[in-house]
């Protein structure tokens, strides 16, 4: 007993000694044998301007096609520098803001130089991953040649739909955003998550002074987290306790838009517009994947991060139940408790069961009487995923859900409704668990099927769906005993069977089988005037019949 808590005490501290919640399960001894704990975990760090894909814009931004001379700001009079898209050695292509730089040999990109001036010089540079990621760190962004005099940082969280702007930068946040300057340190815990305008990077300090932009992500933490973020601890109990924090740190995308570039600290001189560029050298954005902590991996797969999901999960971002762990509804996983928080493991759906279409349930999954007391929620909410709601009824004491969906019904959501079967390659809490029936109308006796799909069928009705006759019958609008066939009821004295619905008979025999003679009684029916006749006589017959019926007593 004293070994094992030992043990267990020892895998605790080595967890906590790799690094916060970077473990998502562990084998533990106890009385019983092994068994895994599950943790809540994330990625680690990793530099994502690997992984990113960039691109800028307007199309022709990029210096150097065609070739063009461009000065620097420190010495305008040397313009000897060419940027030629062309030539290898001249060029300076949006990819040099991400390669890894060797030998001390910088490589940037460069935009064309501001002939167009007063028209503004602007640039966009997208950046996109694919996936959610979480900043760790700040994101620095390195300007050779200076830092642009009013810019944007923007990020997006869905994958480039929508846009919001992450921090403004001008060297007048006044003038260029109508915004007072702030900077990060001026921001209390309340109100961490504003955006701001600053002005402390957009100065000019001489270029070779401070090349760097930076979005300040270590002054937010540090907040919370001590200003060595030693307290990392009380800064992931933020994370789960103050709304919109952690979403602060999200993006799936950033996008830079260059305003202004540097002007050397003084106005736009416009007898020498060419030293007027952007050039970037890098790029850095620190950041793990978002995995929901269900994941303590992030691999490159086929060129798209991915999560490594745990705890059942499963998804880009671990952000769903795998298939038949639906049980409970979906949750993130959670830093607290700490030091190694919750990890709302998904679990397993119940057996399979599936609707008989002569159950005693008639009702449907609304049909219940709920009563007072109803409950949202999912505690005890169990709908395999086809609800979120449950309510509670209380002469029955049963939590039951409300308003299945996906053809469900039950007191779980475990049945299919009336008129659907059982999918049986499909889990309990997949979306096409149930199949419609999809009984013949004409055919079947009602819209109803058994679990195998098999609709209970009219008479002279077969097949899955009653959509077919039995030998013997034939079909219109239902099946229907044939009336003459080639076998046994054949048409008599030369009539023909049309689609074993009727004889055709010849002019002088009726009957259903043709087995009559139209002239009986020694009358004279040869001929084609005979014929008439009889017509004549048959057509007065009936109209006498008729008048005698209209005049009889009723
Ligand atoms: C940069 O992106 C913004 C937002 O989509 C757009 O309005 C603007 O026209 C773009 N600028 C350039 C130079 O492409
Ligand atoms: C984005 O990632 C998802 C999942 O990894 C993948 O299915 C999709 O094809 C990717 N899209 C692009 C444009 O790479
Ligand atoms: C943040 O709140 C502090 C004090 O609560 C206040 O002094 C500061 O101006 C606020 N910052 C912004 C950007 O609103
Ligand atoms: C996930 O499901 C498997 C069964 O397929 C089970 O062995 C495992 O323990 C489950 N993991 C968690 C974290 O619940
Ligand atoms: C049955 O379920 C499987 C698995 O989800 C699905 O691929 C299939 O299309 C379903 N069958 C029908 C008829 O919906
Ligand atoms: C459903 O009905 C068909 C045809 O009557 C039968 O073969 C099948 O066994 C039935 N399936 C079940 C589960 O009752
Ligand atoms: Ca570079």
């Amino acid at each position: 007993m004293l070994l094992q808590a030992v043990i267990l005490l020892l895998l605790r501290c080595l967890a906590s000694s790799l690094g916060q919640y970077d473990l998502c399960k562990s084998l533990v001894s106890t009385d019983d044998g092994s068994v895994w704990e599950h943790y809540a975990c994330q990625p680690s760090p990793a530099p994502m301007k690997e992984h990113m894909r960039i691109k800028v814009d307007p199309p022709g931004i990029t210096c150097g096609n065609p070739p063009e001379r461009f000065c620097t700001l420190e010495n305008p009079y040397l313009c000897s520098d060419e940027c030629d898209a062309s030539s290898p050695d001249l060029a300076h292509p949006p990819q040099l803001m991400q390669d890894s730089e060797r030998n001390g040999m910088i490589t940037y990109w460069q935009t064309v130089t501001w002939r167009r001036h007063p028209e503004p010089l602007l640039a966009n540079i997208s950046m996109s991953w694919n996936k959610s990621l979480e900043l760790t760190d700040d994101i620095q962004i390195t300007f050779e040649y200076g830092r642009p005099t009013i810019m944007v940082l923007d990020k997006s969280m869905d994958h480039g739909r929508s846009w919001q702007p992450y921090q403004f930068y001008a060297d007048d946040c006044l003038d260029a955003f109508n915004m007072p300057p702030k900077r990060v340190r001026d921001l209390s815990p309340a109100n961490i998550t504003r955006v701001i305008c600053t002005e402390q990077y957009s100065r000019w300090v001489g270029s070779k002074n401070d090349k760097n932009v930076k979005f300040e992500v270590r002054a937010r933490f540090s907040v919370f987290a001590g200003p060595r973020l030693q307290n990392m601890e009380n800064l992931y109990t933020r994370m789960e306790s103050m709304k919109g924090l952690r979403d602060f740190f999200t993006f799936t995308n950033l996008r830079l838009r260059l305003l202004r570039p540097a002007l050397g600290g003084t106005y736009v001189q416009r007898e020498n517009l060419l030293k007027y560029f952007y050039a970037i050298s890098n790029i850095e954005v620190p950041a793990r994947c978002k995995c929901n902590l269900h994941a303590s991996q992030c691999l490159l797969i086929d060129g798209n991060l991915q999560c490594q999901c745990e705890h059942n999960t499963t998804g880009q971002d671990c952000q769903r139940c795998r298939k038949g762990f639906k049980a409970r509804s979906w949750k993130a996983g959670s830093y607290v408790p700490p030091p190694r928080g919750s990890p709302n493991t998904c679990t397993i759906a119940g057996s399979p069961s599936g609707s008989s279409p002569h159950s005693a349930e008639e009702h449907g999954a609304d049909g219940h009487r709920a009563t007072a007391s109803s409950q949202d929620g999912e505690e005890d909410c169990e709908c395999y995923g086809h609800s979120n709601r449950c309510s509670y009824i209380d002469y029955l004491n049963i939590v039951t859900c409300v308003s299945c969906k996906h053809n469900t019904r039950g007191q779980n959501c475990q049945h299919c409704r009336l008129g659907y079967f059982r999918n049986a390659s499909a889990e309990l809490d997949d979306e096409n668990v149930c199949i419609e029936c999809n009984c013949n109308q004409m055919g079947a006796v009602h819209d109803r099927c058994n679990d195998t799909g098999f609709c209970q069928c009219k008479e002279g009705a077969t097949g899955a769906k009653c959509e077919d006759c039995l030998p013997g019958y034939y079909w219109k609008q239902g099946c229907y005993p044939n009336v003459c066939d080639e076998e046994m009821l054949l048409c008599q004295n030369g009539g023909t069977c049309f689609q074993n619905q009727k004889c055709v008979c010849p002019p002088e025999f009726k009957g259903v089988l043709c087995q009559h003679s139209r002239c009986e009684a020694g009358k004279d029916c040869n001929g084609a005037s005979s014929q008439h006749i009889c017509t004549v006589t048959l057509l007065l017959c009936s109209l006498l019949t008729h008048v005698l019926a209209t005049l009889a007593p009723h």
